[in-house]
């Protein structure tokens, strides 16, 4: 079963492009979903592009002098909502061009909601990337409660905020996958390394099976958080995701940033995630490290994950359950690293399917010879 036939397909490669499964928006059609027909020159441009492509042969271009604006989705409700539906944690390509660099920039999600509720929206804005480089960040909305499947539309906006003329690339808004996390870090008996050094205004305890950070106002890094096979595991992902609460709180901002540091240096990455303030909120965060030196093997003499918190003021969080999401590999349908016999089994198994399912490896709406042809020629990498 190992060899499979991969004479079959070897000829084919030309049509076959980098997929993440289980794609909501891809802008490939001219209307971009809708982005596109609300703007005016100045206030606003959206416009297909070529730059910072993920999937396709598209992305959204979005150009505005600075100051908060919305983009407003097309309503179109089987666009967007069965896949919400199936998760409410979703993920996007965001690029910005070289050349450009701004100080804050952040995302909120809005949508209607069930009857009574009316509009829907994060509170907590999202960080978007700030400097040239492609990175993806994680929209959370699991506090926002879905309408009926059967509601006649469902509009998602964007609502996109920068201290200063910021220029993005959006690119595969896609679901949220559990199973392409690697488990790092969840403080089961102790804090795994994680110290403050010498600093002072912060503190850190074990506190029922999860990390309490206390902290002044102020920039402080929590350091040294060791795991078995971290390094293995940062080498091959791109995303630091970790839960948060908040225990107690004065501020009315904070952010967070992560290091990983090992013989190769210590790595810091450029984009900064948002965190909540208000207290008793809980949240998944993200911290894209792409573009941070990582260990050059899987077994270096040391590996440690650092992570800093930045607020406004007083603040008090329980972090948790701290992954490392896994990099796709083109047709791991199960995101366990490797294409391999379960991957060509899934596709198999759910061969004419239409429902949204990982085994549609192209995301085109069913799972076909496409897909299958996917898995057989990416058969064996990563493994
Ligand atoms: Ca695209
Ligand atoms: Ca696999
Ligand atoms: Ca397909």
């Amino acid at each position: 079963m190992k060899r499979v036939h991969l004479w079959l397909v070897a000829g084919l490669s030309a049509l076959l492009t980098c997929a993440p499964a289980q794609i909501i928006y891809s802008f490939e059609t001219e209307d971009l979903h809708g982005y596109a027909d609300n703007n005016a020159p100045g206030f606003l441009e959206v416009f297909q592009a070529t730059t910072g492509v993920t999937h396709g042969n598209y992305s959204m271009g979005v150009r505005w002098p600075g100051g908060f604006r919305w983009l407003l989705g097309n309503g179109v409700r089987d666009e967007t909502l069965p896949y919400l539906r199936i998760s409410r944690k979703l993920l996007l390509d965001i690029t910005v061009p070289a050349g450009r660099e701004v100080e804050w920039a952040n995302m909120i999600v809005a949508f209607n909601g069930p009857p009574g509720y009316g509009w829907n929206q994060n509170s907590i804005p999202v960080g978007l990337p700030r400097v040239a480089g492609t990175r993806t960040i994680l929209l959370d909305l699991e506090s926002l409660p879905l309408p009926a499947p059967d509601v006649e539309w469902f509009q998602l906006n964007l609502g996109i905020n920068a201290g200063s003329a910021h220029e993005i690339y959006l690119d595969s808004l896609r679901l949220y996958r559990p199973a392409c996390e690697m488990v790092a870090f969840t403080f089961d008996s102790d804090l795994q390394g994680f110290n403050i050094g010498d600093q002072s205004e912060i503190s850190l305890e074990w506190f029922n099976g999860k990390m309490r950070v206390s902290k002044e106002g102020g920039f402080r890094w929590l350091f040294g958080g060791t795991a078995p096979g971290l390094a293995a595991m940062v080498r091959r992902g791109d995303l630091v995701v970790f839960d948060v609460t908040v225990v107690a709180s004065a501020s009315q901002w904070a952010n967070a940033m992560v290091a990983i540091s090992s013989p190769a240096g210590w790595g810091q990455s450029d984009y900064v995630a948002e965190i909540p303030t208000v207290v008793g909120t809980t949240r998944t965060v993200a911290l894209d490290y792409r573009g941070v030196a990582l260990p050059d093997s899987d077994n270096p003499e040391y590996c440690t994950l650092n992570i800093a918190f930045n607020s406004q003021g007083y603040l008090v969080l329980d972090v948790d359950n701290i992954r490392i999401y896994r990099r796709a590999v083109e047709g791991d349908v199960n995101c366990d690293g490797c294409v391999n016999d379960s991957d060509l089994l899934a596709v198999l198994f759910e061969f004419g399917n239409t429902a949204i399912t990982p085994a549609d490896v192209n995301s085109d709406g069913v799972v076909n010879d496409s897909d299958l042809l996917t898995v057989l020629f990416n058969f064996g990498s990563g493994c």
